[in-house]
């Protein structure tokens, strides 16, 4: 390496001359070489990460309980995001099941004003209420959460996901502005609507509104959405077969913390941030120190337009960690809801496992929302989307044996595959599952390098 950076201070009385560009220029390169080769040493020791899988498989959930373990857990920003998105999702997800239950034909039981006028009237609320308007976007995530809001929420975008998941992405928020769930008093009738007009004339979270008053606003809704899911049978009905149609998975966990959500001064907890849903655009990288290691992990959006980005991440990856939502068998896909959200997954695993840029790297695969599969086994059968399967129907070992067993035929090489069943969302038992992991990746890294 070059004499001039280590030089000692004193060189210059020594006879150099610091101002002499042949040596300065000489220090620079050198500078650069030296950074260069740290840059080298350092990336031939760091371990690269891959979280793949298909879209709300829970890749970033992994990441986040990660940064909880080993990044001392989330920033300020990261909480306020949240709070505004549980909050929002929330309203939305109640408002779904509303107009779900319609299209499913489930009767309401705040659809009728005489038998039941306490929950028509807080039915009204809900429906009146406009989410966009409660929260403040630019907290939320700016204008990618309002385009990732409208393409969510809009009743128009089932056609638009399927184009975005083949296609190009853009921004649908001036054309369906109107469209959106909110607006779905339309189903209802005038009387309604001008009662919503009259509770949206003071624009909830405007500057027109005192705190007090917005507050106030916020308390009514958060009440009202409360006693819709405690007391409408028709809405525990719909939420039992919201694998027919697209819903917060944490739809649960919004309902049952409404009111702390529904409070302006409420800041999301570790808890709230891990049932939180932002959907991952493009590839992130985070870097951990665990165990004296570097590690870099990359979380990819999983959603089809997404994939597309996939390739430029695949140089160099110690190991990929496939994310399978096992408890999503009978669910379809956000992004094309004729296709079954597991068989998507098969066939995304089978495309990665079995392609040249992995063909020697380790694959581990984390089936994914354990609790959420013990939970529907019993009421929604694996035969009815797998016909092959042959186990009791709500044997929750069996059934998961059995993915498991679909998921090991698919890898066509002799590397094994290693397997988890998690519950991402857990810090618990992904404390110990990671360090697991964590330490399996270290060793196999070691002794690829052959030190070991
Ligand atoms: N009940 C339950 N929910 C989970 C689990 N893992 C993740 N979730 C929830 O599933 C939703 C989606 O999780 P994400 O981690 O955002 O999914 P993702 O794979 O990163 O999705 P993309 O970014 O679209 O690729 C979030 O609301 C999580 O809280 C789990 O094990 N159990
Ligand atoms: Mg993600």
């Amino acid at each position: 390496m070059g004499c001039v950076a280590s030089a000692p201070e004193s060189s210059v009385n020594q006879g150099y001359n610091e101002q002499d560009p042949f040596l300065s220029s000489q220090k620079a390169n050198d500078l650069i070489e030296q950074q260069l080769m740290m840059n080298y040493k350092k990336e031939k020791n760091q371990i690269k990460l891959l979280l793949l899988g298909t879209g709300e498989s829970g890749k970033s959930t992994v990441l986040k309980q990660l940064q909880v373990l080993h990044h001392g857990g989330f920033s300020h920003q990261e909480r306020m995001q949240y709070t505004q998105v549980i909050w929002v999702d929330a309203i939305q997800s109640m408002k779904i099941l509303i107009v779900q239950a319609r299209r499913l034909r489930i009767e309401l039981q705040c659809d009728d004003p005489i038998k039941h006028p306490e929950l028509f009237k807080h039915k009204k609320i809900v429906l009146a209420s406009k989410a966009l308007d409660m929260i403040d976007a630019n907290k939320a995530g700016g204008s990618d959460f309002i385009n990732e809001y409208v393409l969510k929420y809009s009743e128009r975008s089932e056609k638009k996901r399927t184009i975005n998941s083949t296609g190009k992405i853009q921004s649908y928020i001036d054309s369906d502005e109107d469209d959106e769930l909110s607006n779905n008093a339309k189903h209802d009738t005038d009387d309604e609507k001008q009662n919503n007009n009259a509770y949206m004339s003071s624009k909830i979270g405007g500057s027109t509104m005192d705190q007090e008053s917005y507050q106030q606003q916020r308390t009514t809704l958060a009440r009202s959405i409360k006693f819709l899911w405690e007391n409408d049978i028709g809405i525990q009905q719909c939420f039992s077969r919201s694998n027919e149609f697209q819903l917060e998975g944490s739809a649960e966990y919004y309902f049952e913390n409404i009111m702390n959500f529904s409070r302006i001064d409420y800041l999301a907890t570790d808890m709230d941030i891990l049932k939180g849903r932002v959907k991952t655009s493009g590839i992130t990288e985070t870097n951990f120190h665990i165990n004296n290691r570097e590690f870099k992990v990359l979380d990819a959006g999983g959603q089809r337009s997404e994939r597309r980005k996939w390739i430029h991440c695949f140089e160099g990856i110690t190991c990929v960690l496939f994310v399978v939502a096992v408890s999503e068998y009978d669910q379809n896909l956000f992004e094309d809801e004729k296709v079954n959200r597991m068989h998507e997954s098969l066939l995304l695993f089978d495309k990665l496992c079995n392609s040249q840029w992995f063909a020697n790297t380790p694959f581990i695969i984390f089936f994914n929302k354990i609790d959420k599969f013990q939970e529907k086994v019993g009421r929604s059968p694996i035969r009815k989307y797998f016909p092959e399967y042959k186990g009791p129907s709500n044997d929750v070992d069996q059934g998961l044996k059995y993915f498991e067993s679909l998921f090991a035929s698919i890898n066509r090489s002799n590397r094994p595959i290693y397997m988890h069943r998690t519950c991402a969302t857990d810090t618990q038992s992904m404390k110990f599952i990671l360090n697991a992991v964590t330490d399996l990746i270290i060793q196999q890294n070691l002794k690829k390098s052959g030190l070991f």
